[in-house]
């Protein structure tokens, strides 16, 4: 399998499971702007939308959207636990994951794109309204789903990055930071981070 990404994007999120997962997948670097990967390809040919994720698998198929690529990536190891199967706690996955692509990923997106102050103040506004909720869903468990890391905090951890790379303060969202800095201890997460060329602190 081949993983398609881009430093710091929120394929990072796919880039830790694998890691955790113990999974044997190659990477390839995409440019964004150019659309070419590091191995020479035109990245619209493996992916349409010209956005990362995308998995590769063996047999040249490709999945898309970070949603379902981490889910296939979890149900790869279903040992791992990284994503609950059954009852009440798999449903809360797919309600955490859904919150964060929709509100958290996409709620940053404009903050991407040069934005004028008044789109980037209304964003940010937006924004710490989600991280609130975000907080709330966290309550005091270690991580969103209870004592178990999941796919869903890779993919919040991502985002969280973007929330300090933008500069949003989270200052009153102490539970958030914490949680954020026990994530980023999980040596999997750092191997991710260093492999993306990115601070691990
Ligand atoms: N719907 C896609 C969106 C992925 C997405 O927004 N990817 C961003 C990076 S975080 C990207 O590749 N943007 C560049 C582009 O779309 O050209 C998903 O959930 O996987």
């Amino acid at each position: 399998m081949r993983l398609y990404y881009s430093p710091g994007a929120c394929s990072l999120a796919p880039h830790i499971v694998v890691r955790e997962a113990g999974l044997e997948v190659s990477l390839d670097k995409v440019n964004l702007k150019e659309k070419r990967t590091d191995s020479g390809r035109d990245y619209r040919a493996v992916n349409p939308q010209g956005a990362v994720p995308a998995l590769e698998l063996d047999n040249g198929e490709v999945l898309t959207e970070n949603a379902a690529v981490l889910q296939y990536l979890a149900a790869l190891a279903p040992k791992s636990g990284l994503a609950p199967e059954k009852g009440m706690p798999h449903w809360r996955l797919l309600e955490t994951l859904n919150f964060i692509a929709t509100e958290l990923h996409k709620g940053t997106s404009p903050l991407f794109r040069k934005p004028s102050e008044e789109v980037r103040e209304a964003t940010i506004k937006n924004l710490q309204n989600r991280y609130e909720l975000l907080e709330r869903k966290l309550g005091d468990k270690p991580f969103l789903l209870g004592d178990q890391f999941t796919i869903a905090d890779a993919y919040a951890f991502v985002i969280l990055t973007w929330a300090r790379k933008f500069e949003i303060d989270l200052s009153e969202r102490q539970k958030l930071q914490t949680y954020f800095q026990r994530v980023m201890k999980r040596p999997a997460v750092r191997q991710a981070l260093e492999e993306e060329g990115l601070p691990t602190g």
